[in-house]
């Protein structure tokens, strides 16, 4: 099995990553950075193949030369998994900042297109594959001052819908996997560095951890030929709402 893995250099895609690597996937890791994919690429290589592409998922013209001119041995992908995304500012619409607004609209949404787009085709010649799209409870439930970031992820929710739709029909699965919070990189990049806000995030309960969420990727992607995993909150046992978290 091959599986892409998109934001694989953190969080929920290196996870993925990790959690895929001893289940018999080849990997192609895709990132920004080619140290931390070569990072990565080291520590998975003593388990499977992995091949790596540095590319930006906002950038169509880079999306769609690393993923067309991959080799011939690393074209029939099976699995996608879209996992490169983030959340920038949060904040009332009114002070919201447009530059912002395009960080979450061209990765979460662009870009998640982009590289589905890319990869579609193979899987519908062979009528055969799997897409997971990592939307977020901020996805079905939007909360104060994060009003675009949840745009964004009701976006993913549509996309998913409407690809499982397109796609059934080719033998194409499509997943969908909605978390609540989970301790990244996620909140020290919506709070543009300041780790003591990020933290605060996560004080007071147990969040989610990216293994958590590439383990329910694992058993959507593990699941029978007859079956597919279409939807998936997951939250953690303290967080009933996307706004409501109870904290000791
Ligand atoms: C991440 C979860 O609740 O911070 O998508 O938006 S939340």
């Amino acid at each position: 099995m091959l599986a892409l893995i998109t934001g694989a250099t953190s969080g929920i895609g290196r996870a993925t990553a990790e959690a895929l690597a001893p289940l018999n996937y080849r990997l192609i890791l895709c990132g920004r950075r080619q140290d931390r994919l070569d990072e990565i690429s080291r520590e998975l290589s003593v388990t499977t193949e992995v091949y790596t592409l540095a590319f930006d998922v906002r950038d169509r013209n880079a999306v769609e030369t690393a993923i067309g001119n991959l080799p011939a041995e690393w074209q029939a992908i099976d699995l996608l998994v879209n996992s490169a995304g983030n959340a920038h500012g949060l904040d009332p619409i009114q002070n919201g900042d447009p530059a912002d607004w395009d960080l979450m609209i061209d990765a979460n949404v662009q870009g998640l297109l982009y590289v589905s787009k890319a990869v579609i085709p193979g899987m519908i010649s062979r009528s055969k594959g799997h897409i997971v799209n990592l939307s977020s409870i901020a996805g079905k439930q939007t909360y104060a001052n994060g009003a675009v970031y949840c745009a964004s992820k009701a976006a993913v929710e549509a996309l998913s819908t409407g690809m499982r739709l397109d796609l059934t029909q080719h033998g194409i699965k499509v997943t969908n996997i909605a978390p609540g919070a989970v301790e990244t990189e996620f909140s020290v990049t919506r709070f543009k560095g300041d780790t003591s806000r990020a933290d605060k995030v996560y004080e007071g309960f147990d969040p989610l951890t990216a293994k958590d969420i590439a383990d329910t990727i694992v058993y959507a992607v593990s699941a029978p030929a007859h079956v597919t995993v279409a939807d998936v909150t997951i939250l953690a046992s303290a967080q009933a709402a996307a706004s409501t978290i109870y904290r000791k």
